[in-house]
């Protein structure tokens, strides 16, 4: 049974030979055009960039090399007892490119096991921070912190080269993972909880360990932190939290760095903070209309005076999706199955009906469709975790595997840094007026 590192290791000179003859071979190809539209629109479909992990379809949704978000959850090894694929799995397809069997995940959760100590000044950190600062925050800076550890940082200043820089990005990228759980976990036991930590427990996989201190117990809990922390961990490259880390990482700045600046993307309301607005929404839209399920003309009224407040209906829409988000209806599936009548999933599923047309009616909005977002908070409200501005971080914990994975790939492939072109208004109107 080969370690992690190891069969890490046996695939990068086939890749770089692969990805050599590649370039050698096609490198003067043409694989797309920029319209001047493109570059004013947030660079939307424009391909520039390479991300093994993963390759989002619009009109299928994700595929982690290869595989569909439906064939992972049939794929991917499970827990005993659960019903759920064991991230760590995800981890090991994303980074190795292969089905892992049950011996390999399980040499993950014990890897990371191994790894999730945390400094006690990282949490000296936490712990000066005011509580009333968001959590996305406290937990970008807890990650910043822990850059201390660095051992890319210290192969750079003893002069690694270049091929070898993997290597210790492997490191941080490992322990990293291992230590976001417990990071995470406690700055939520030291906000909702008054500073009642709970420490690790030996012998779990790395979702039950976090469920575990995060204070909860419910198997059912258990089973929807191994599905979250599956199905948000990545989305190709392009999307504002990979796509920040990749190119704060192709400065050479290590793991940390490269991660916090992508949690710092993360935090923003139309990325990831859109799973706490989702709850934020939905409770205020529910308490404005006195309580209980809304009858379909009311949320349809509340939604159009959300639009014409001028502002976003969050949990719908996407860059690139143009269909209902499979991350969407695997957690609906998970709700179908344990919380079949839940008044808030039942409120999210009348959401999902109504929603639509009226995005569309606008004219403007290219996906009308639920994202990832538009589910989450309410499965976790219904186990008792009530505390939604911190959804996020739970997202981030996710986006951890994807994120890390690409890393890696990157230093090993010795991706160069990044400098795209830009150009001034002026000249755009130079080159096309005359
Ligand atoms: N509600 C209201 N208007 C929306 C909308 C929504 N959910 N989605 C898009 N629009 C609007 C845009 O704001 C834009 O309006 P203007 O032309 O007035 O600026 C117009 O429709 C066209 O936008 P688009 O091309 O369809 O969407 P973008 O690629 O620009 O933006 C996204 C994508 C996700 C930011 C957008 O759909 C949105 O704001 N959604 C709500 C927030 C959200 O759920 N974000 C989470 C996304 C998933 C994730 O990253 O976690």
């Amino acid at each position: 049974m080969k370690k992690l590192k190891q069969k890490f290791e046996e695939k990068i000179n086939e890749s770089r030979i692969r990805v050599k003859e590649l370039v050698s071979n096609y490198g003067d190809k043409v694989v797309g055009e920029i319209s001047l539209r493109q570059i004013y629109s947030g660079m939307r479909g424009m391909l520039s960039m390479v991300t093994e992990t993963s390759k989002l379809d619009p009109d299928e949704g994700i595929r982690f090399r290869g595989y569909s978000l439906p064939e992972i959850q049939d794929v991917l090894p499970r827990a005993k007892g659960s019903n759920q694929p064991l991230p760590e799995g995800m981890f090991y397809l994303m980074l190795i490119g292969e089905l892992p069997t049950e011996k390999d995940v399980k040499l993950i959760s014990v890897e990371l096991e191994e790894r999730s100590i945390v400094p006690n000044y990282v949490f000296d950190v936490i712990n000066n921070l005011p509580k009333s600062m968001h959590p996305m925050t406290q937990f970008s800076i807890a990650i910043l912190a822990l850059r201390n550890e660095s051992k890319f940082s210290e192969a750079y200043k003893s002069g690694v080269s270049k091929k070898d820089y993997w290597e210790s990005v492997f490191e941080d990228s490992l322990n990293l993972i291992a230590k976001l759980p417990r990071i995470a976990a406690y700055i939520y036991r030291r906000n909702y909880h008054n500073d009642q930590h709970i420490k690790p427990k030996k012998g779990l996989d790395w979702s039950a360990n976090f469920a575990h201190m995060l204070g909860f117990s419910d198997s059912e809990f258990t089973d929807l932190i191994r599905l979250y922390m599956t199905i948000h961990s990545d989305h190709e490259g392009g999307n504002v939290s990979a796509h920040a880390s990749h190119l704060v990482g192709s400065a050479l700045s290590d793991a940390y760095l490269s991660f916090s600046a992508g949690m710092n993307g993360l935090a923003g309301p139309l990325h990831g903070l859109a799973n706490q607005e989702v709850v934020r929404w939905l409770l205020s839209m529910q308490k404005d209309l006195g309580g209980g399920l809304p009858s379909r003309e009311e949320i349809a009224e509340y939604v159009q005076k959300t639009l014409d407040s001028g502002n976003v209906i969050p949990g719908f829409g996407h860059a690139v999706l143009r269909k209902t988000d499979p991350r969407y209806t695997a957690q609906r599936e998970f709700a179908l199955k344990y919380l079949p009548d839940d008044e808030l999933f039942l409120l999210v599923s009348r959401v999902f009906e109504v929603v639509p047309p009226i995005l569309e009616a606008t004219g403007k909005v290219k996906n009308p469709w639920p994202n990832v977002d538009a589910h989450s908070g309410v499965l976790l409200l219904k186990y008792g975790m009530k505390e939604y501005d911190f959804f996020t971080v739970l997202f981030g914990v996710s986006r951890s595997l994807g994120i890390m994975a690409q890393l890696i790939w990157s230093r090993a492939l010795g991706m160069p840094i990044e400098r795209p072109g830009s150009t001034t208004t002026d000249i755009m109107i130079k080159k096309f007026s005359n």
